[in-house]
């Protein structure tokens, strides 16, 4: 460094001040300005849960991985967006983000779809879009300790990976509502019919990550006779595979005809696989018919 004799006491001085500076400005950024750093965090108005937003060159370099550079009206969209969920104007956001939500699919904006809805108090919706951006890539974090933040309610994202019986495969599905994998729908007029009259009858249902389980609910309304209807359960968890390390957890009578009939399980449990028998039904010989199952939790 070739520096004048007389400034030499300034480079002891200035040298420390720019390495304190560059130390402090990423944090700047990353409170302040949506337009740097990866991700920020606000309070939601409805809830006093935690979101987490990931900032627009996140979602820039997202696009630019899958080979599309982002038109800049989009980056301004984004940016003008972000600077309302971070002045917690998140219904103003909401809209801006859904507007150019074709054009920048990437897992950073869906984080960000559901954090503003989050932030709203609509966890449904919420968990909906962080689960559709952990389906693009399982490792993406911000969506993932979003998730954590929300308090126990329904698993969005089960799916019914394996069951014992379903009324005629080919019919399942015209007649609307025979099918196994509508317990999973959360309509509970439309359901499952089994094929014959056998016990148990076994459903295995595939969480999309590990969740704490706390309840579970069923709708056992039967759409033909009402001795259709299932009534002892029995309730398994694994966290190994779809196929094994069961444990049991719980057995619950179920009642004929009713919806939304909850069990609130002694004390919660990690699961990742849940495996429903349904032991008995009304009385009928032939068909046993449940109409919804619902796993109540939270993302661990
Ligand atoms: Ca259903």
């Amino acid at each position: 460094m070739n520096v004048p004799k007389k400034w030499w006491w300034l480079v002891g001085v200035a040298v420390p001040i720019v390495a304190a500076a560059i130390a402090i400005v990423p944090d700047l950024i990353r409170n302040g300005d949506t337009g740097g750093g990866d991700t920020f965090t606000v309070i939601g108005t409805q809830s006093n849960t935690k979101v987490t937003f990931n900032n627009v060159s996140v979602i820039v370099e997202q696009a630019k991985q899958t080979g599309e550079e982002l038109p800049q009206s989009v980056v301004e969209t984004l940016r003008q967006a972000l600077k309302l969920a971070q002045s917690r104007k998140f219904d103003q956001a909401i809209p801006l983000l859904e507007s150019v939500e074709d054009e920048a699919l990437v897992p950073a904006l869906l984080n960000n779809l559901g954090a503003v809805y989050l932030a709203t108090g609509n966890q449904e919706k919420a968990k909906q879009y962080f689960e559709q951006a952990l389906a693009y890539n399982p490792e993406e974090e911000t969506p993932l300790i979003n998730l954590k933040q929300i308090p126990p309610g329904p698993v969005v994202g089960a799916r019914l990976v394996n069951f014992s019986s379903q009324y005629s495969d080919d019919d399942c599905y015209r007649y609307q509502g025979f099918c196994a994998e509508y317990i999973l729908d959360g309509k509970p007029n439309k359901g499952w019919v089994s094929a014959d009259g056998k016990f148990p009858q076994t459903f295995v249902v595939e969480l999309p990550r590990e969740f704490l389980i706390s309840s579970f609910s069923f709708d056992n309304a039967a759409r033909g006779e009402e001795d259709r209807a299932a009534k002892d359960v029995e309730i398994y968890v694994s966290l190994e595979a779809a196929h094994l390390g069961y444990r049991e957890i719980d057995t619950f009578t179920l009642k004929k005809g009713e919806i939304a009939q909850g069990f609130k399980l002694a004390s919660s449990v990690r699961a990742r696989w849940i495996k429903l028998n349904i032991l008995s039904n009304y009385g009928n010989a032939n068909y046993t018919e449940l109409m919804e199952f619902r796993i109540v939790g939270q993302v661990r």
